[in-house]
């Protein structure tokens, strides 16, 4: 999760997430660049006296400035359309998980030999005994899911929009009640992952943390079983 004072994005721990990083270190170079351009031109313009203004027509001057924003998008497009290709690239997932969201808490259904099915609420302040637990982030019963596995993630509402979105895992997916939504992950070290309701649901929104819990393979099957029994 985020930490007080936190400026940059939250450490990675999906490929995925990786490459957005990489993508807006690379678009700031553009920004950044652009800024002190339009700032150096603009200061030149506020210090020097109109008196000394000479308007005249250059073309060469035109047609840098129509060609080189021409550039600066198509270098932002490549490296953009290439990500929008590897978020929808999973086409054989070992688990799906269905993520269901309510107002406001959210299950999830996974099938694992048979269907289980568990509700995700919030611990309130006052229930959260533990010590290092965080405020309004923990859960009940956490999504315990194996790393280093392709999953495929479906989100489903039951009332209103929800999104359900994990920052350090690169998801952030729209629950609309009535239409499935997937997105695919691979987890790439075990950890606990701290997400919210990114989608403006109601009274309770910010009350519908999401944690993610990622472990290996054995004690997910575990997990799984000790579900089921109880
Ligand atoms: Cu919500």
């Amino acid at each position: 999760m985020s930490h007080p004072q936190q400026i940059t994005f939250q450490d990675a721990a999906s490929h995925l997430m990786g490459e957005f990083h990489h993508f807006h270190d690379f678009s700031m170079i553009f920004v950044v660049a652009i800024t002190i351009l339009i700032i150096y031109v603009l200061s030149l313009l506020l210090i020097s006296s109109p008196t000394h203004w000479k308007f005249t027509e250059k073309q060469q001057v035109e047609l840098w400035w129509t060609i080189s924003p021409g550039f600066v998008l198509i270098a932002l497009a490549i490296p953009s359309i290439n990500l929008l290709y590897w978020m929808d690239e999973g086409s054989n997932p070992n688990v799906t998980i269905k993520t269901i969201g309510h107002q406001w808490y959210w299950s999830y259904e996974i099938w694992d030999n048979q269907l289980i099915v568990i509700d995700s609420y919030m611990i309130h302040l006052e229930n959260l005994t533990q010590e290092g637990l965080p405020r309004l982030l923990e859960v009940d019963n956490r999504l315990v899911i194996p790393y280093n596995t392709d999953i495929r993630i479906i989100t489903y509402s039951t009332d209103v929009i929800h999104a359900w979105s994990v920052p350090q895992l690169g998801l952030k997916m729209d629950a609309v009640p009535g239409r499935l939504n997937q997105v695919f992950i691979k987890v790439d070290r075990p950890g606990i992952f701290y997400g919210q309701c990114s989608e403006i649901c109601g009274a309770n929104h910010s009350f519908m943390p999401i944690v993610v819990e990622a472990v290996n393979n054995e004690t997910y099957h575990n997990w799984c079983s000790n579900i089921s029994e109880s």
